[in-house]
């Protein structure tokens, strides 16, 4: 005899670039879905492959227990969900919010009779629905509701569960967002330093990203003295050291013509952190004098 297990039935309210492509995964898994978009004509497609399309967001909330939100901000969820009933209904958010907006959230909903998990998307549409792209979606919240909903969220995109607290999964989507445009900014240095030499970029570029794969380890380093408080376990160049390199950095960008403005802040906290007597520390310092 044939077992067949019933997949979970979904809502999903918002099909921009993200829930459009959020949708298509859940379809394609199998998984009965009831989608609702501002727009109508978004919904087109998806309902010729086999998606509900409600009339109203109240109607999409009333057709399943597990409601997945995915809209442009937390302003437009308030607004979507204005006139639906939340009651006894499993609310995950993967609208990008902060942390603060994540938690009002989450009250919101329980005022609202709803269960509540927050997540942030760590891919592009593009990597959804293709594990190995390395896409993933941090969620926090109700643990309870994770782990019910577990298989179904993890169709289109990993699972990383990250508290209880519904702001921790904002806070560490903003935490390794943040950590990329400190790169991007990095490498818009690098590139503008060798603009209008005889450098093809093309050539530089496995140069630029070779390096910078090999420098990421540092930051377990980082998480360690930040552990153990002390800024000089195991310091390969020391703050002194690298503060006494930075004039180089600063006049090749003068000699090529490139603006310092993107390391120049860096190199201030380094300063600042290096005449305090910090010379024999790691660069760990310098999150003391952003947290002060
Ligand atoms: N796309 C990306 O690369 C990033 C990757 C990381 C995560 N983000 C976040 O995902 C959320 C949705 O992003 P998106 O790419 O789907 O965004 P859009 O294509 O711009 O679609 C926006 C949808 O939101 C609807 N909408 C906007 N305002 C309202 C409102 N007041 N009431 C109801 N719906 C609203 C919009 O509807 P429509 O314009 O089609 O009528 C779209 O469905 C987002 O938080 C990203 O930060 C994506």
């Amino acid at each position: 005899t044939q077992h067949t297990v019933e997949k979970t039935s979904v809502t999903l309210l918002g099909l921009g670039a993200m829930g459009t492509a959020l949708a298509r995964t859940w379809l394609a898994a199998g998984h009965p879905l009831t989608v609702w978009n501002r727009t109508p004509a978004r919904a087109a497609a998806l309902a010729a492959d086999g998606a509900e399309v409600a009339d109203t967001a109240a109607e999409a909330v009333a057709a399943n227990t597990l409601i997945v939100v995915c809209l442009l901000d937390d302003a437009s969820v308030g607004e979507a969900l204005a006139g639906t009933d939340l009651t006894d209904r499993d609310l995950v958010n993967l609208t990008t919010s902060t942390p603060g907006q994540a938690r009002a959230r989450a009250e919101w909903a329980r005022e609202r009779g709803a269960r509540h998990l927050d997540g942030g998307i760590m891919a592009v549409p593009p990597m959804i629905g293709v594990p190995e792209a390395g896409g993933y979606v941090f969620y926090s919240g109700s643990r309870e509701l994770f782990e019910r909903h577990r298989e179904t969220l993890a169709v289109p995109a990993g699972t990383t569960y990250v508290g209880e607290d519904a702001g921790f999964a904002a806070l560490h989507d903003v935490a390794l967002l943040s950590a990329m445009y400190g790169m991007f900014a990095g490498t818009a240095h690098a590139f503008a330093l060798i603009r209008g030499e005889n450098i093809d970029p093309v050539s530089f570029a496995p140069l630029l990203a070779d390096w910078l794969v090999a420098m990421a380890p540092a930051v377990h380093r980082t998480a360690d003295q930040l552990r153990s408080g002390d800024y000089t376990k195991g310091v390969v160049s020391d703050l002194a050291m690298q503060v006494a390199g930075t004039p180089a950095f600063l006049s090749t960008a003068e000699q090529q013509g490139v603006s310092p403005e993107l390391l120049s802040p860096y190199f201030e906290l380094m300063r600042r952190r290096l005449a305090e007597g910090g010379g024999e520390e790691d660069l760990t310092g310098v999150i003391d004098l952003l947290t002060r």
